[in-house]
């Protein structure tokens, strides 16, 4: 039932990018709308006052009265369905959706649409980078940045690459992409999710529709939802058959491969790891999908050197090379980081941070394996503490400067310093950005003292 007086034919919830651009979208079409943030002062406050004055905005709660006056409710990603309003506004039966079910509804170039718990980034942008290569206009974002219905701004592409959040997913319906993939499945975002089967299920609506599935071969849970009926292809770090991607090891050396098609020799790619690896299968994949050739594909990871944050080597002083992965925020990318340095030298790691309500055990074998010490900052240090156990291989220090003083003191000739916290970064820092900052700027400091 509404309020008297109190109606909206849309209430956006949160303003931050994502609000800002359902607002500039749908007050085109000229609808009453509202919105709710639960934070007094959200990050697009200003602009929004700026550009539209008139728009009403409630703040410091996600108002359930704001919410039950609504037509339809648009949910930011960062807001859970779980929220008591949300949840009383589904009761009442008023639908709500995010934007990318707004940019689903009214998209007209096929879709190419990457999830997982790690890698989105780096194989987004791989496969944005291989179609534009090969003469297609694309548009790209989503979860990298930009947010979906900014790219509906743009005369339309030949194919929207779109990185998708399981945020994202959980208000999405009519996703019908061209081609999809959940990468892998490793614990995130445990302190949203009431179970992992939940977070799964939300990944899994990214291969909704009829399009190409491509399939992680080495993840059981990504292979269990396979549809036989559906058109597939998969990506493996072993042989592959047939049509799909995979990896052939001759002697030392490994090749990605096409069937028995040996395409390109992992030693020519400049970004480090298994992990990595599986990420060039995956774009392979995608982009196969349009019909990028082979010769494309391989121009593109030739000169592919990462994204910022991501395993990147800042520099190397009195050889030892400090790593920056920031960006590893969860304990499946913090695993995948230590294997993939661990053959250049013995790791101090400096970790720690908010661990999003995640279980930590995986990180115990792979750190009494390969690092010599962690250095532990953050809220969750104790954690992190209680699943290492051993007293001697690990330090706390209280923040990025101590660490990375520390982490020189500590460190021989041929050590590896790897920033890679396993926990989000949002406890001392504004993102993971801001934290990859820090440490590189300590250690740019530390050479120069
Ligand atoms: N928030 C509140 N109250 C509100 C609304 C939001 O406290 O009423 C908080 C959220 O809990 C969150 C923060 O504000 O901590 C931002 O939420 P938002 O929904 O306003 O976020 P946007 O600025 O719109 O950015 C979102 C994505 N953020 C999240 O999903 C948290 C961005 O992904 C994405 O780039 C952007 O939309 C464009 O699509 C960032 C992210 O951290 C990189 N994603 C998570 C991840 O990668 O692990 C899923
Ligand atoms: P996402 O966008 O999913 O966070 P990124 O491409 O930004 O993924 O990579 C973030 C971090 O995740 C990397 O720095 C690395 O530590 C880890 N990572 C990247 N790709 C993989 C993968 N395929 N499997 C496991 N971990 C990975």
């Amino acid at each position: 039932m509404k309020e008297a007086n109190l109606h909206f034919d849309v209430v956006i919830v949160g303003l931050g990018k994502t609000g800002l651009s359902c607002v500039r979208y749908l007050n085109k079409q000229g609808l009453n709308i509202a919105v709710t943030d639960s934070r007094n002062e959200p990050p697009e406050l200003s602009t929004l006052i700026n550009e539209f004055e008139s728009i009403p905005v409630y703040l410091g709660d996600i108002s359930t009265k704001v919410l039950l006056a609504a037509d339809q409710i648009i949910l930011s990603p960062g807001v859970s369905l779980e929220n008591k309003s949300v949840k009383q506004a589904i009761n009442n039966g008023i639908p709500v959706i995010g934007d990318i079910e707004l940019f689903c509804q009214k998209a007209t170039a096929p879709i190419i649409a990457i999830s997982g718990s790690n890698g989105k980034s780096t194989v987004t942008t791989l496969v944005a980078e291989m179609i534009r290569k090969s003469g297609l206009k694309i548009c790209v974002g989503g979860n990298l940045g930009t947010p979906v219905l900014e790219l509906l701004n743009e005369s339309v592409p030949d194919v929207y690459v779109l990185e998708l959040s399981s945020f994202q997913l959980e208000t999405t319906f009519s996703l019908n992409a061209h081609a999809s993939a959940v990468l892998n499945i490793s614990p995130d975002h445990m302190d949203r999710y009431q179970s992992l089967d939940d977070y799964i299920s939300a990944k899994n609506k990214i291969y909704s529709g009829q399009g190409l599935m491509v399939l992680n071969k080495d993840d059981d849970v990504v292979y269990s939802m396979l549809d036989d009926v559906r058109q597939t292809v998969s990506f493996s770090l072993s042989e592959p058959v047939e049509k799909d991607f995979g990896v052939i090891r001759e002697n030392d050396e490994a090749f990605l491969c096409k069937g028995d098609k040996k395409i390109l020799s992992q030693k020519e790619l400049i970004i480090k790891g298994e992990h990595n690896l599986a990420n060039a299968l995956a774009a392979m994949a995608l982009a196969s999908s349009v019909n990028v050739s082979i010769d494309v594909m391989v121009a593109t990871l030739k000169t592919f050197k990462g994204l910022e944050h991501r395993c990147q080597l800042v520099k190397k002083i009195n050889n030892v090379s400090w790593y920056n992965d920031s960006k590893a925020t969860n304990v499946g990318a913090c695993i995948a980081s230590i294997k993939g340095l661990c053959d250049l030298g013995e790791i101090i790691l400096i970790a720690g941070g908010d661990s999003k309500g995640a279980d930590l055990s995986g990180l115990k074998p792979v750190i009494e394996e390969h690092v010599k010490k962690v250095l532990l900052l953050g809220v969750d240090a104790n954690k992190l503490a209680d699943v290492i156990g051993t007293d001697s291989l690990y330090e706390f220090v209280s923040d990025m400067d101590a660490a990375v003083e520390r982490a020189s003191q500590l460190a021989n000739s041929g050590n590896i310093i790897l920033l890679a916290p396993a926990c989000a970064s949002l406890d001392m820092y504004k993102n993971y950005q801001q934290r990859g900052d820090d440490f590189v700027n300590a250690v740019n400091k530390l050479e120069s003292c």
